[in-house]
């Protein structure tokens, strides 16, 4: 707020200053100034008219007053609750030795006096320590026992090799491991030491129990061993590229009989025939007891049941089927099983035969036995006389007779009389043409 007051006392500083810079500093200056302002009573003699004119006008209102400041602001400052922190003095730091000797100073530190005896030291009392042994010439210490590196497996070339080899029980020799032996079934086939004994040798016929033993051609590896085959229809199984031939069979299986040389076809009707009888081994037979040529393939093969079939048939000297006659097989009869056919008197039974490898069977009687008939397979048995005779009826299978007659031995067809047709007569039995009977 203005007041009259105020505004009086403004415009008399005003004046008085004009005077003061620019009247009293020259006085040859005169000039005159009017300020226009009314007289206030100050107090003071002021002249208002100072006499000269400034040829302008002071503005009534300068704002020159500096503002009343209060000195209650009206509001407290905030104690802003920050508390300077204490300044540790010892930082903990301890000043590091400069290295820096004190000059002596020329003062004498008095000798302190010795107040402690140093106490007396007990004796140490022996420790035993044990020497490390010396080991032998050749042998090499090992933590504290001696050990030939060159040949011992546990420590083949060095303290810390064991030899571990598979399949095989380890060896060390001149520091290297080797292979000692091999597991039973394995072999070091190859002579690489680190793979061990990689080989199984159980079931191959080509190492069978060891790497270089190779099975024969009849044989088997089985269980590590070259093994013969019970008969010739296991070995045609096993080996069907076998051809017909002799081949050593183990006829007995399980039993203690050792393998024998037997002859196989491997051709007729499927193969894996088994001969067990031949006509040929005799020139000439003359007896009511002819039994089999193979006794032990008629234990083993007939007598134990292993083989369930027969099959007859006319053979030239290399056991081909003779041509013209037909093969014929059939299950085999039981009383195949304890005799022979040629040492039973006279025996019928109807078969169903299969002829020269036919697929479809025909019933047909067969008869065997010694006894003498009339001629012919349908021929009714004479038991007055020997004669023998073994023929399928109603077929070209084999007829072979004679064998129970001092008559030379006769191998025709069961659809011809004994001796067959022709003269000379072409059905004697002998090496190129001999009455056979397999089984399988
Ligand atoms: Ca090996
Ligand atoms: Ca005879």
């Amino acid at each position: 707020m203005r007041d009259g007051r105020n505004h009086g006392r403004a415009r008399w500083i005003g004046a008085l200053a004009l005077v003061g810079g620019c009247g009293l500093g020259n006085p040859d200056l005169v000039f005159t100034a009017d300020v226009g302002v009314p007289p206030v009573d100050t107090g003071l003699d002021v002249p208002t008219d100072v006499g000269f004119d400034a040829g302008f006008d002071v503005p009534a209102d300068l704002p020159l007053d500096r503002p009343d400041v209060p000195a209650d602001l009206g509001f407290d400052v905030p104690d802003l609750g920050v508390d300077r922190p204490d300044v540790p003095t010892d930082v903990g730091v301890d000043a590091p030795d400069v290295g820096v000797d004190v000059p002596d100073v020329g003062v004498d530190v008095p000798d302190v006096p010795d107040v402690v005896d140093a106490p007396d030291v007990p004796d140490v009392p022996d420790v035993p320590v044990d020497m490390p042994p010396v080991c032998p010439a050749g042998q090499t210490l090992c933590g504290a026992t001696c050990f030939d590196l060159a040949a011992d497996p546990s420590h083949c070339g060095a303290c810390t090799t064991a030899c571990a080899l598979p399949n095989a029980v380890a060896g060390c020799a001149a520091g290297a491991c080797v292979v000692a032996s091999c597991t039973a079934g394995f072999g070091n086939c190859d002579g690489n030491p680190a793979n061990g004994c990689e080989t199984s040798v159980v079931a191959d016929d080509a190492r069978c129990g060891a790497c270089t033993n190779v099975c024969g051609a009849d044989r088997y590896c089985t269980a590590g061993a070259c093994t013969p085959s019970r008969d010739c229809a296991e070995l045609h199984r096993r080996r069907p590229a076998l051809p017909s031939g002799t081949y050593s069979l183990d006829l007995d299986g399980a039993g203690a009989g050792a393998p024998a040389d037997a002859r196989c076809d491997m051709v007729t009707d499927g193969g894996g025939w088994t001969l067990v009888f031949d006509s040929n081994t005799s020139a000439n037979y003359d007896q009511v007891d002819v039994g089999w040529s193979r006794a032990d393939v008629a234990a083993g093969l007939l007598a134990s049941g292993a083989a369930t079939e027969a099959l007859i048939a006319h053979r030239d000297a290399s056991f081909v089927p003779v041509p013209g006659v037909s093969t014929a097989r059939f299950a085999v009869p039981a009383m195949w099983r304890s005799r022979s056919p040629f040492a039973v008197a006279a025996q019928d039974e109807s078969v169903l035969a299969f002829l020269s490898g036919s697929a479809t069977g025909e019933t047909h009687r067969l008869r065997y036995g010694y006894q003498n008939f009339a001629g012919y397979c349908g021929s009714a048995w004479d038991a007055g006389s020997s004669f023998g005779r073994i023929c399928l009826e109603g077929t070209t299978a084999p007829f072979f007779t004679t064998f129970a007659n001092n008559d030379l031995d006769y191998c025709s067809l069961s659809s011809l009389v004994w001796y067959g047709a022709g003269n000379p007569v072409p059905y004697r039995c002998g090496a190129a043409r001999r009455f056979t009977i397999y089984v399988r």
